[in-house]
């Protein structure tokens, strides 16, 4: 269908969320008949020259939860060109550049270890899994900046329900997707791959953590961690990891990439907290992209009253 195509194809992402929004209502509105006289190409240029109309796809059915904040949402366009992604590049703008070929189709979580159903999804069957929620969170990242993002999944304990952990599984262990061929800017980023992380079991099951695959209404960009990725609100953005394409459930507490980069600068918890500054910079207050003044960092980034006793007795200078 001649409408149909035309929405296939690649955004050049230079338009604000908001106006290609309007665009893509404008396109839709359009009638059959209307649509018939001005051809594929001349009905987008019609509409905005030179511009090309991204390529996510709009989530349906999705539940709005008591669990986001009220907070204004950071700008599409902030969240999608100032990103971590170490395996398409150091600096915040390349994610978006160097992902665009980035292939998520066909892909495969596997989920084993210590659970009595290890099982092997593929990516429809996991989204199928629960309901999808809107989650509106804070996203602080180590670097002491931080946005508001409308991100759409559903906790990741429904997974861990579904696979029934053993009493050896304390711990969950993340893997990142890793191809040096299609990702070839990784090998200068400086640490290892692929990217792994970890959660331990009470915090991987906590309902704020959840698994994450989409985004202010639609699928999640390769540049923000596409097809499927974790968000773990309360902890520095490193622990959120992208691309996921193992699960597993382990006894002993594993490796996470940015502790085996830097052990003196990131430990396992890794929990924002304003009172412990990183080694090289303060963590007391933090940049929310598209505003000016800073703004004074939250422990556990405003989520303690739900997560704090997951860590009671625990001396949170050392356990950072
Ligand atoms: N696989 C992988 N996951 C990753 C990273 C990465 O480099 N590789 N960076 C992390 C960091 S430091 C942050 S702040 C968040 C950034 O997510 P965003 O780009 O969607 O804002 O992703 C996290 N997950
Ligand atoms: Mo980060």
């Amino acid at each position: 269908m001649l409408i149909g195509k035309s929405l296939d194809i690649r955004s050049s992402e230079i338009t604000p969320k908001s106006s290609y929004m309007k665009r893509r209502k404008f396109i839709a509105g359009a009638s059959a008949a209307t649509a018939g006289l001005i051809v594929g190409r001349g009905l987008l240029e019609l509409v905005h020259p030179g511009e090309r109309v991204h390529a996510q796809t709009k989530l349906s059915g999705v539940i709005k939860s008591s669990l986001s904040t009220d907070e204004s949402q950071t700008p599409y366009k902030d969240v999608t060109h100032y990103n971590n992604f170490y395996e398409f590049g150091t600096a915040k703008e390349e994610p978006a550049e160097k992902a665009k070929n980035f292939k998520t189709s066909p892909w495969t979580v596997s989920v084993g270890g210590a659970v009595k159903k290890p099982l092997k999804y593929d990516l429809d069957a996991l989204m199928k899994l629960a309901p999808l929620e809107e989650r509106i969170y804070r996203h602080r990242c180590v670097e002491a900046w931080s946005i508001v993002v409308p991100w759409i999944g559903f906790p990741l304990n429904a997974l861990i329900k579904q696979v029934e952990p053993t009493s050896n599984a304390k711990f969950v262990a993340f893997q990142s997707f890793y191809d040096p061929h299609e990702m070839p800017t990784a090998r200068y980023a400086g640490i290892a791959f692929p990217y792994v992380e970890g959660l331990r079991l009470d915090e991987a099951i906590h309902p704020l953590a959840i698994l994450c695959f989409g985004m202010y209404g639609e699928t999640l960009p390769n540049q923000d961690g596409a097809p499927v990725r974790l968000v773990v609100p309360w902890k520095y953005g490193f622990k959120s990891i992208k691309s996921i394409v193992k699960i597993s459930f382990v006894e002993k507490q594993p490796p996470t990439t940015w502790n085996l980069a830097a052990p003196n600068e990131y430990w396992f918890y890794s929990n924002v907290n304003p009172a412990v500054d990183h080694p090289r910079w303060s963590q007391a207050k933090e940049r929310r992209l598209g505003e000016f003044f800073r703004r004074p960092t939250l422990l556990f980034n405003g989520y303690g009253g739900q997560v704090a006793q997951l860590y009671a007795g625990m001396d949170l200078r050392k356990d950072f």
